[in-house]
């Protein structure tokens, strides 16, 4: 058996041990022993873990990779879910070791803990390339590149487009009580937009930060932690939501309130992601401005593979195109051309 054999033959071990993706159950190892075979050699074979699935766009990041690594395209995709538990993710690329996969691909729920299990890989010498969040590692080539969004700039878009809006309302010089409902602690997109949106608010004295607090991403957590602002603090003139998700649950914590938000209400609500939805809660008027975040990373990172396997050099660090949205723009034809 070569290497490559070895490989296939461990993976269909381990799918056996693990009970198999899917939930088919394996209960043939002759047959699927021949049917791996059969691919040697025709696919690259793909470990890609997930962070989980807490939010609308990582539903369309989901789709995207599994979209692009199909069989027609000439992948074979291992896909793990790591349910926001580092743990889940580190365990999933220790098994895309053990299964000597081609290519493994991380989006970290978190940036630190990476190193060990990255120079495993390296060791094991496969390739790992990180798409959405990054890592913060002490040797940069135990990963091969990162793309994704810049999450600072978003943070940034969000702090000027703010300053902007409160100029033409006159109130420049009014204080201003904001509130952060921060994404899961830790993660490239939570640093990169709290840090971003600072540094638009250190330069701003009528502006305070009463409170940032973590809703993990996720809607039931957003208006939880709304729920709990809104009984500590009076007076919130905006609410900075990390992620679309976490908006619908401070817009759902501030009706229920009996405030208003929006374009005409009470509380100003800023939003990260710019999903199809948050464009359609913005065209309802709960939502002031979306800072577009593009999940559809599958075939980005596809086109990184396809030059590694020609031996071409890829660039270490890829950012893709974002925009953003108020409520007066023509939201009605970009909520027609959404794909999440
Ligand atoms: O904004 C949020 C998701 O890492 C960019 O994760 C991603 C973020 C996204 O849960 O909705």
């Amino acid at each position: 058996m070569n290497s490559k054999k070895i490989g296939w033959a461990l993976l269909a071990v381990v799918l056996l041990l693990t009970g198999c993706k899917g939930g088919e159950e394996l209960t043939e190892p002759s047959l699927y022993e021949e049917d791996v075979a059969t691919r040697e050699g025709e696919y690259i074979v793909v470990g890609f873990s997930q962070v989980g699935s807490e939010s609308d766009w990582r539903i369309g990041s989901t789709e995207s990779f599994r979209s692009t690594f199909t069989a027609e395209n000439g992948y074979y995709l291992i896909y793990e879910d790591a349910q926001q538990k580092q743990e889940n993710q580190l365990k999933a690329v220790r098994n895309f070791i053990l299964q000597e996969v081609d290519y493994i691909i991380v989006d970290p729920i978190v940036e630190t803990g990476w190193d060990a299990v990255f120079q495993e890989a390296k060791d094991a010498g496969i390739p790992v390339i990180l798409a959405d969040r990054s890592v913060e590692v002490e040797d940069e080539d135990l990963y091969i590149c990162w793309v994704g969004s810049s999450f600072e700039q978003e943070g940034i878009k969000a702090g000027e487009w703010l300053k902007e809006y409160l100029k033409k309302q006159g109130r420049d010089q009014e204080e201003i009580r904001i509130v952060t409902l921060q994404g899961t602690l830790g993660s490239t997109a939570q640093i990169g937009r709290t840090e971003g949106f600072w540094k638009v608010l250190s330069l701003q004295e009528n502006w305070v930060m009463l409170a940032q607090q973590s809703g993990d991403f996720t809607q039931a957590k957003g208006q939880e932690v709304m729920e709990e602002l809104l009984k500590s603090y009076e007076e919130i003139d905006v609410v900075v939501c990390e992620n679309d998700n976490m908006a619908y649950g401070a817009i759902e914590a501030i009706k229920k309130a009996g405030k208003t938000c929006g374009p005409e209400g009470e509380i100003i609500i800023l939003s990260f992601d710019a999903g199809r939805a948050a464009l359609e809660t913005m065209l309802d008027g709960d939502i002031n401005a979306v800072f577009e975040c593009n999940p559809q990373l599958g075939p980005l990172v596809s086109e990184i593979i396809m030059r590694l396997e020609r031996g071409e050099t890829v660039e270490k660090i890829q950012y893709v195109e974002e925009a953003y949205f108020d409520s007066t723009m023509d939201l009605e034809s970009v909520i027609q051309e959404r794909t999440y």
